[in-house]
């Protein structure tokens, strides 16, 4: 029998319960979302990259927590709603290094990404990395994580019944939906100011993970059909976007892969305890605005072609010595994905870039660490991560080969 509420179902409820959560909380998210529908409904003759109906719904989050226990909770949670970790991502070796590794949990198949594609970046901070961490500071580190609780184990209890069940009822899901919404809020708990400032002094990132008791979504991204327009568009309504648009350039044939813009979001009020136990009002600035545009997703050896097109000081001058201008010729060459090989049918990526996650990381930051000189000495990978939380990574080349299939 199946479930009243199904998997899907409950995604899309997770999706528009953060939506509303993140609106309530983070005022320009609405004035993003409102900019994003008036480009799409301006651009719709784009969709040849997904209905009107899932682009308008479309969203990424992006959440962070301290350690590989926490990264399994969440895996957990999320496969109730059918996201699996897709990827993994060393954002420690972009060329602005940020202390932490990811992955993105969301649907694998091509009838629920079209049902609902909601999917989170959610990324692990690397305190074992001494490039980074003295093993003094990350023994407090790895202590303060282990003492914390980010989810009640009733709700990862929940998450696992209901991912077995493929579902569950509608008084269920209401509640259970709710709850894991509500554990990515932003707390009102007092904060250690002492502690945080120590974090903040080594690394933002980490003060951001490891400074609080709690995690929070730090953003939730819209998808836009043209994201010139919407960064025009929002700097004309007085938002400060970032300099430049993270990922391939505006080209003259098909858009590949992703493209992203954000900006920094205001100081939003927090609590702060001093050494001495007194609880005073302060403010901080840690979550941001970002929205995306979608392309057609490239096959590894598009992907060589890419990352070689963008190691050149002007990509969009050189863009046409590595890609042709059309579709046709994209799929002939085996360069991007398209279903049944039809370049009227191109597959849209669904997965991250690491160099843009990297500056997207750090623009919004007021500063970073800098990783210290030296190899990297710790066990973090894609294996690595897939054993800690106890279960398979998906590659995504292997998903867009399946859909390019089907
Ligand atoms: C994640 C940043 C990466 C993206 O869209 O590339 C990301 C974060 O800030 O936690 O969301
Ligand atoms: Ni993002």
């Amino acid at each position: 029998m199946t479930s009243p509420v199904q998997t899907w179902q409950l995604r899309a409820q997770f999706a528009a319960g953060l939506s509303r959560m993140y609106g309530a909380e983070v005022p320009a998210y609405h004035t993003l979302v409102e900019v994003s529908a008036q480009v799409n409904s301006a651009h719709t003759g784009a969709l040849r990259l997904g209905s009107l109906e899932r682009v308008t719904a479309e969203r990424h989050g992006a959440v962070r927590v301290g350690n590989a226990r926490e990264l399994a909770q969440v895996a957990d949670l999320f496969s109730a709603f059918g996201m699996y970790p897709v990827g993994f991502y060393d954002l420690r070796t972009a060329a602005s290094p940020v202390p932490v590794v990811s992955t993105a949990f969301r649907p694998i198949d091509p009838d629920e990404l079209a049902r609902n594609p909601f999917r989170v970046f959610t990324s692990m901070l690397a305190a074992a990395d001494t490039r980074f961490f003295a093993p003094e500071l990350r023994t407090r580190v790895d202590h303060f994580l282990d003492n914390r609780q980010l989810f009640d184990p009733s709700l990862i209890a929940s998450a696992r019944r209901i991912a077995a069940a493929g579902g569950c009822s509608a008084d269920e899901a209401q509640e259970f939906v709710a709850a894991a919404v509500a554990a990515f809020a932003l707390s009102r708990e007092p904060i250690d100011r002492a502690w945080y400032e120590e974090l903040s002094a080594v690394s933002a990132v980490a003060a951001d993970i490891a400074g609080v008791s709690t995690t929070h979504l730090n953003h939730l991204t819209p998808r836009v059909l043209d994201i010139d327009a919407l960064q025009h568009q929002m700097t004309a309504r007085g938002i400060t976007m970032i300099d430049h648009i993270q990922g391939p350039p505006r080209v003259d044939g098909p858009q590949v892969l992703l493209r992203q813009t954000s900006f920094r979001a205001l100081a939003e009020p927090r609590r702060f305890r001093s050494p001495s136990g007194t609880v005073s009002e302060g403010t901080l600035r840690v979550r941001f605005g970002e929205v995306e545009q979608r392309g057609v997703a490239l096959t590894p050896a598009g992907r060589r072609r890419y990352d070689a097109a963008m190691s050149a000081p002007d990509p969009a001058a050189g863009w046409h010595e590595h890609f042709p201008a059309t579709d046709t010729e994209m799929a002939e060459a085996g360069l991007a994905y398209y279903r049944g090989g039809d370049p009227s049918k191109p597959v849209v990526y669904e997965d991250f870039l690491p160099a843009s996650a990297a500056g997207i990381f750090r623009s919004n930051l007021d500063g970073d660490a800098s990783a210290a000189e030296g190899g990297d000495t710790t066990d973090y990978s894609l294996e690595w991560m897939a054993g800690q939380i106890g279960r398979h990574i998906h590659d995504p080349y292997d998903l867009y080969e399946k859909v390019a299939c089907s």
